[in-house]
């Protein structure tokens, strides 16, 4: 497994074929491509940009402070399961 951290700024990530974790902040216009393989996007309110998951099982894990609130401006492609985690 390949984990990708995020930050604040712009993330321009696109991943490998195997199953990859990315994690992070929200905040910047990000573009996020797992491609292949079951990958989890783990990410907080004011994540922005893209979040395409490819092919494969992918799921997008919100979590952290305001946890269930996903940013209008987050467009989301390819991804199979959205989930509400409460880690306080
Ligand atoms: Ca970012």
């Amino acid at each position: 497994m390949t984990t990708y951290a995020l930050d604040d700024k712009d993330n321009t990530i696109s991943a490998g074929n195997g199953t990859d974790f990315f994690q992070g902040p929200g905040g910047g216009g990000d573009s996020l491509r797992g491609n292949g393989g079951n990958d989890t996007f783990d990410i907080q309110t004011g994540q922005t940009g893209l979040i395409d998951g490819g092919s494969g099982y992918d799921r997008i894990h919100l979590t952290g402070p305001g946890y269930n609130k996903l940013d209008a401006g987050l467009n989301i492609v390819g991804v199979e399961e959205l989930g509400l985690v409460d880690k306080g």
